[in-house]
């Protein structure tokens, strides 16, 4: 394959930005070899500066339900740069988007727009932290909720892809209000609060994580979590920036019917275009400024670009089947990489929730980040060049997730499964 000009690009933007990328998981440091840049996309598929064309799963980290340049979120956005592309001043478009939100998710009774995940998670936990009076927050191991300095805790993602369990630069004085248990882990969580009585502002999560690799929930976590937290006065707050309209309309709180205090949002509600949220009950959020004294601002925040672009997609994934669509793409997907897995005897465990999903190289189940680091990240490497090699653009990192979008079609899905077919053999595992 002809990388030459991603090669190229790829020199000239070391020069000029750390590692050569905007996002540290883009390097690809975790698989080898140099990034592909890309030049455009449509559907399903991305296309390299070089012209090499792949089905594409990482889909913008989640954004991209529709797939790429939908007909209607690019006629949306270029109608509302014609407009103007920002005017620091309420827009119809974000009443517009709220209302859909709210609509959605009836936990959320206000809603702020923001321009990206970490914002939605960083200003969820300071309305917490002023709503309880307590300084504390519980995060879990292998959760990734932004780059926001008290989050960045035993994070998942690019930190876990890069093996940096915390960051430097994260005073300690802050970060000591950070207390971690791992995911899935329930009797760790009622221990923190006993050691912790009356300091715990809120537990933060991914109510099915993705950053580690997808880990959903087991049976009662999340409702064991939701009374703990009501019992101890705690905010129990979904970073919702990846499940959020992607695992259903009413995302990851409407299919395990758990109401949280506050969401953060992202992602799909952006279309592709910078956005962030955060919201929940009306008594928490009216501390905000200008209602209240907890300040968060944002030049362009609400921006009519992104607010037309979320218009657009969420308009798109309330007509018809689409979630019915994106799951029987997604079973028969994961479905063909098992099957694939166990004919060329790699030991795999295949993690999916709807149209997220990982598989992860290792032969036990995966339900924390303890069971996810125990994958052979070399063996993925290897899995993901081969499969890269014939077309298929995999997410950089054992840690991440691959979504499915309504462009992929059955013969996307069945290419995809053939390449892994060829690919698989070729990944000799760690014994
Ligand atoms: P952003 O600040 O990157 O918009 O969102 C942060 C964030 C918050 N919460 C969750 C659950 C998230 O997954 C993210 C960001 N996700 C990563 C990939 N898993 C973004 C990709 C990247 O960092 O380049």
């Amino acid at each position: 394959m002809n990388t030459e000009r991603s090669a190229a690009l790829f020199a000239e933007a070391q020069r000029l930005l750390p590692g050569g990328v905007s996002s540290p998981v883009r390097a690809f440091r975790a698989v080898g070899g140099g990034p592909h840049f890309i030049s455009r996309a449509a559907g399903s598929r991305i296309v390299d500066a070089d012209g090499n064309e792949f089905i594409d799963y990482v889909g913008s980290w989640g954004p991209l339900i529709l797939g790429h340049a939908h007909p209607q979120v690019v006629a949306a956005v270029q109608e509302a740069a014609a407009r103007g592309t920002s005017y620091g001043a309420p827009t119809e478009l974000e009443v517009e988007l709220a209302r859909l939100i709210t609509a959605a998710l009836p936990s959320v009774e206000l809603v702020r727009f923001v321009n990206s995940g970490t914002e939605a998670t960083m200003s969820a936990l300071r309305v917490a932290r002023a709503f309880t009076v307590r300084d504390k927050i519980i995060k879990f191991e292998g959760c990734y909720h932004g780059h926001a300095d008290g989050l960045l805790v035993k994070a998942g993602s690019g930190v876990a892809t890069l093996g940096l369990p915390d960051s430097p630069g994260v005073p300690a004085s802050y970060a000591q209000h950070t207390l971690v248990a791992p995911y899935n882990d329930l009797a760790a969580v009622e221990r923190i609060f006993a050691a912790n009585p009356g300091q715990i502002a809120g537990v933060i999560l991914e109510p099915v994580a993705a950053n580690m690799g997808v880990v959903p929930p087991q049976p009662g976590f999340l409702e064991g979590l939701r009374r703990l937290t009501r019992d101890q006065g705690a905010l129990f707050i979904f970073d919702e920036v990846i499940t959020g309209f992607r695992m259903g309309w009413g995302g990851a709180q409407g299919l395990y019917g758990i109401t949280p205090d506050l969401t953060c949002l992202g992602k799909v509600i952006g279309g592709g275009l910078p956005v962030g949220a955060y919201g929940g009950r009306r008594d928490i959020m009216e501390l905000i400024a200008p209602l209240g004294p907890v300040y968060q601002a944002g030049t362009l925040s609400g921006n009519p670009l992104a607010m037309s672009a979320g218009i657009a997609t969420l308009r798109a994934l309330q007509s018809g089947a689409v979630y019915e669509q994106l799951e029987g793409l997604s079973a028969r997907l994961a479905d063909g990489l098992a099957a694939a897995a166990r004919a060329a005897g790699v030991p795999v465990t295949g993690n999916r929730v709807g149209s997220a999903m990982t598989l992860f190289f290792t032969d036990r189940p995966v339900t924390d980040w303890a069971s996810a680091s125990t994958a052979d990240r070399a063996a993925y490497g290897r899995f993901f060049r081969a499969m890269l090699e014939q077309g298929i653009y995999l997410a950089p990192s054992q840690f991440e997730a691959a979504f499915v979008s309504l462009a992929h079609t059955p013969a996307d899905i069945e290419a995809t499964v053939q390449a892994a077919e060829r690919a698989l053999p070729q990944v000799r595992v760690a014994s």
